[in-house]
């Protein structure tokens, strides 16, 4: 360590905006109006025809811009992440709303005027980069806050929990839920042999199962997932006490799902659903806000719960831990090129800053290791922090040198440390000057490979999570045990199953054994009577804003009820869109003009979140087939109906009127406002079918 007047003196002036400022230096210039070049400048007179010898003769090895441009094209990919391959992230900032200093000296989470810049990928976990959006699946939610202190990485998921307690297990987990090896089907799924064979031979992953049964696995939006940091890390405030935290995201437009035979009909008629809802809203202008929140244990109380605390398969009940809300983040923007920022972007939760620090949790221990190393395959370098969308915004020093694809041109002769050449510099700081410094947490015990006996009950937090869902939901989680159990060819994984989750609840575990061919159990269950409403999406928040309306109407609809229709959804921040027959202009019986940019052919109910039809004078058998059929759709789906005129007519056809957030138009726009509710209410999931 050594001495130096001012360490803070080659920092820049921080703020939100400081990663995009960093970024505008490696954006490249438009092409437009520019002569193409070679990548050694030099200007192309012809990039359409190989150098031959003769008009038909064979190319030759002359043409040094044929090879450039195949060989750069042969090396385009970079290996897709082993878990996470498919995702999708944008840019942002955070702000904290009150001082954490009592609890950690981080300093992003000090002062509510500073606003960090931030980027998040979303993704899905077990589908390769090329698959679906909405299978059934844990979201990714990682999140990388470019802060003043260098960037802290919180690499986050959809679920509180997680598969195992030991990381020595994930590359089991992984090669069973994957595509199975011999023929590599199915894909994106978890609905095959290997997977709950493995979960039958790994009782600890019960909890985790619960909710990936649950409709948390099939997520309306990425804007509509809470965010769950899942491993209890370390808050270390400026007197080096601490305390032990689980971190949350609470999404401002509150937590839904889509419904199951949606979700599979969306993944086949738009893999991009959950990219294209974030895509759309941001360049809408509608940014995605998720409030950061921290549940806090004293280091004293570290055993004063039935569960360890340690343990990834258990969350901390919010009733019993409360979630402090501390701080607000925004995504506000896309990004500039996929692969430049959300292919290359390369998270790792040891990416710290002082005031952070680890627990002993031994499946976070493993993520220690397992992150840095996977970039090291990903980038084929260990100069991947250099990338620009990894590149910290606090300017950076050491002696690391050398590597694959290097930037940096690094001036001097030295770059060893200690040294007496270069006055020992870059020199290392005190704690006090911003020095990290790892918490001293005092450890002691035998080498030894076994599991706590405090991490042993592997079923009260399942029936906790099953206690606390509404009816629609236990069925919903009885509806995916029947499916993706079902499609299990092995009787024998498929009756240890139905034994396994007979530990959580009976009368669940009964109703899927016997469609599955199973023997439903005759006892057992968890006797957990504790619920957490915090669990259920029942209680979460319920909003119209940013959802997608499909409004149908063909030449000479009802202008009076249209308009206001499309004026009060607007008002209610939702996003009408008009469906007909034909692409264009519509015009309705008040001479109004809306524009339609879908047709029953290019779009279909799944993409919308409720339907309203009114119909036409022009509205014929054809248009009537695509009408009702949106609506059919949009009802098996529990979604809001609203109906005026033909659209009334088509409601009785399908014998739908006096359902579940149906709403019928009278003689004056009284619907409306009705409609709009049933929007905010986001499924009718209590619907009977006819
Ligand atoms: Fe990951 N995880 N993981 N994970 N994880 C990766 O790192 C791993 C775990 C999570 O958008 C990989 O860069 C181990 C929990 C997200 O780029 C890899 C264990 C949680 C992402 C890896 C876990 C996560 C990853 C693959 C212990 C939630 C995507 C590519 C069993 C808290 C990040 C990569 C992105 C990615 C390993 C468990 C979240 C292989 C060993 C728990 C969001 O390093």
């Amino acid at each position: 360590m050594k001495d130096k007047k001012n360490i803070n003196e080659e920092e820049p002036n921080f703020n939100e905006n400081s990663k995009n400022e960093q970024l505008e230096a490696f954006r490249s210039s438009d092409n437009e109006d520019k002569p193409m070049t070679t990548n050694q400048g030099l200007k192309m007179s012809e990039d359409e025809f190989s150098l031959k010898a003769g008009e038909r003769g064979p190319t030759i090895m002359d043409d040094f811009h044929f090879r450039e441009k195949m060989t750069h094209f042969d090396n385009e990919r970079i290996p897709e992440r082993v878990v996470h391959a498919r995702g999708f992230a944008a840019h942002g900032e955070f702000e904290v709303y009150e001082s954490m200093k009592p609890y950690t000296k981080a300093k992003f989470l000090q002062d509510p005027n500073v606003k960090t810049p931030v980027f998040v990928r979303f993704s899905t976990v077990v589908g390769f980069r090329g698959s679906k959006d909405t299978a059934r699946d844990v979201r990714g939610f990682a999140t990388k806050f470019y802060t003043e202190e260098g960037n802290y990485d919180l690499v986050a998921n959809n679920f509180p929990v997680f598969f195992m307690q030991d990381a020595i297990k994930f590359p089991d987990l992984v090669h069973a839920i994957k595509p199975e090896p011999d023929n590599e089907i199915p894909q994106a799924t978890a609905a095959h042999d290997t997977f709950w064979d493995w979960v039958s031979q790994n009782q600890e992953t019960a909890h985790m199962i619960m909710w990936l049964m649950s409709d948390r696995a099939i997520p309306r939006s990425f804007r509509m997932m809470e965010g769950f940091g899942v491993n209890t890390f370390r808050f270390v405030n400026e007197e080096g006490k601490a305390h032990f935290v689980k971190f949350h995201w609470k999404p401002v437009l509150g937590v839904h799902s889509l419904a199951w035979e949606e979700a599979e009909i969306v993944g086949g008629a738009d893999p991009d659903f959950n990219r294209r809802d974030l895509w759309d809203n941001l360049n809408l202008g509608n940014n995605a806000e998720f409030e950061l929140g921290v549940q806090i244990i004293e280091e004293k109380d570290e055993f004063k719960f039935d569960f360890d605390i340690l343990d990834a398969t258990k969350l901390w009940p919010e009733e019993d831990v409360p979630v402090r809300i501390i701080g607000k983040m925004t995504l506000n923007r896309n990004v500039d090129n996929f692969f430049a920022e959300t292919e290359q972007v390369a998270f790792h939760p040891a990416n710290i800053v002082p005031g952070i620090d680890f627990s002993n949790d031994p499946l976070l221990q493993g993520r220690l290791f397992s992150y840095l190393d996977t970039q090291i395959l990903r980038f084929g370098s260990p100069n991947h922090h250099e990338v620009p969308i990894n590149r910290p915004v606090c300017p950076f020093f050491n002696n690391q040198r050398d590597g694959f694809m290097r930037q940096t041109v690094n001036k001097g002769n030295v770059a060893h440390h200690r040294n007496a050449l270069a006055n020992s510099s870059p020199y290392t700081v005190s704690e006090e000057e911003g020095g990290f410094a790892h918490y001293q947490e005092k450890v002691d015990g035998h080498k030894i490979r076994a599991r706590s006996d405090s991490f042993k009950d592997h079923f009260s937090q399942a029936k906790l999570f099953w206690n606390s869902m509404s009816a629609p939901e236990k069925q919903h989680i009885i509806d995916a045990f029947r499916f993706e159990v079902g499609k299990v060819k092995s009787k024998d994984v498929r009756q240890r199953i139905v034994d396994m989750f007979s530990n959580v609840d009976v009368d669940m575990t009964a109703a899927f054994a016997k469609t599955i061919g199973s023997t439903p159990p005759s006892s057992g269950g968890s006797n957990v009577k504790k619920h957490s409403p915090a669990l259920s999406q029942a209680n979460t928040t319920k909003s119209a804003m940013t959802r997608k309306v499909a409004i149908i109407v063909a030449e000479g609809y009802d202008g009076q009820k249209v308009e206001a229709m499309i004026d009060a959804l607007s008002a209610a921040g939702a996003e009408p869109r008009i469906i007909s027959d034909v692409l264009g202009p519509i015009t309705g019986n008040n001479d109004s003009q809306v524009e339609a940019k879908h047709t029953f052919q290019t779009d279909a109910s799944v993409a919308f979140d409720a339907v309203y039809v009114d119909g036409g004078q022009t509205a014929d058998a054809w248009f009537d087939r695509g009408a009702s059929k949106f609506m059919k759709q949009a009802f098996e789906h529990f979604k809001p109906i609203a109906a005026s005129n033909e659209g009334l007519n088509w409601l009785k056809n399908l014998n739908l009127p006096d359902s579940l957030g149906v709403v019928e138009a009278n003689n004056d726009t009284d619907f409306v406002q009705p409609f709009i509710d049933a929007i905010a209410a986001h499924r009718f999931w209590e619907r009977k079918m006819v």
